[in-house]
């Protein structure tokens, strides 16, 4: 299992305005990812039609693609052994009430179209999802001297 895998996490406009930035940047820190890329930026139409295209038929889409577009996201590439699995356990189930408490939507959401956080489901969607928010030259390259505490 590869330490180098990446997986795209955004914390969504709601997240943003109700100040959960630093407890779930934290969430990730403290479990020993690597923070490879992150800033705050306002979606557009375009980017988030292509970001979720296999939702744009659904009856929802334009509720999505308002609340999307409804304030800044804070867009994050985090780096580590299963970051993409273990990213969506630390997010919890889509619908806030189903998440299991202890996760990041189990303790802070209720409703589905206003559950403050997006992380990729598989290794493809995460490359296609930072390719589509990040450049290249805004991917960080270094090594994080706890390196060798986190993995043996
Ligand atoms: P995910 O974010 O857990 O990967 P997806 O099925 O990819 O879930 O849906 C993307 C986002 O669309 C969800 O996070 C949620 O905000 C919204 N969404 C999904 N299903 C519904 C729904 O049935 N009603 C309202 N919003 C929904
Ligand atoms: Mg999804």
């Amino acid at each position: 299992m590869s330490q180098n895998e990446r997986t795209f996490i955004a914390v969504k406009p709601d997240g943003v305005q109700r100040g959960l930035v630093p407890e779930i940047l934290s969430r990730f820190w403290n479990k020993g990812y690597k923070l490879v890329a992150i800033k705050l930026t306002l979606a557009n139409e375009d980017l988030l039609r292509e970001h979720y295209a296999d939702l744009t038929s659904k009856p929802f889409f334009p509720s999505l693609l308002s609340y999307m577009l409804s304030g800044p996201v804070l867009a994050t590439v985090w780096e580590g052994k299963d970051v993409v699995k273990q990213g969506r356990a630390l997010l919890g189930a889509t619908n806030p009430l189903a998440s299991a408490p202890g996760t990041i939507r189990g303790d802070f959401a209720v409703d589905m179209g206003r559950n403050i956080i997006h992380g990729s489901d598989s290794v493809e969607s995460a490359e296609k999802e930072i390719g589509l928010w990040f450049k290249k030259e805004e991917l960080v390259d270094y090594k994080p001297t706890l390196t060798s505490w986190i993995y043996e």
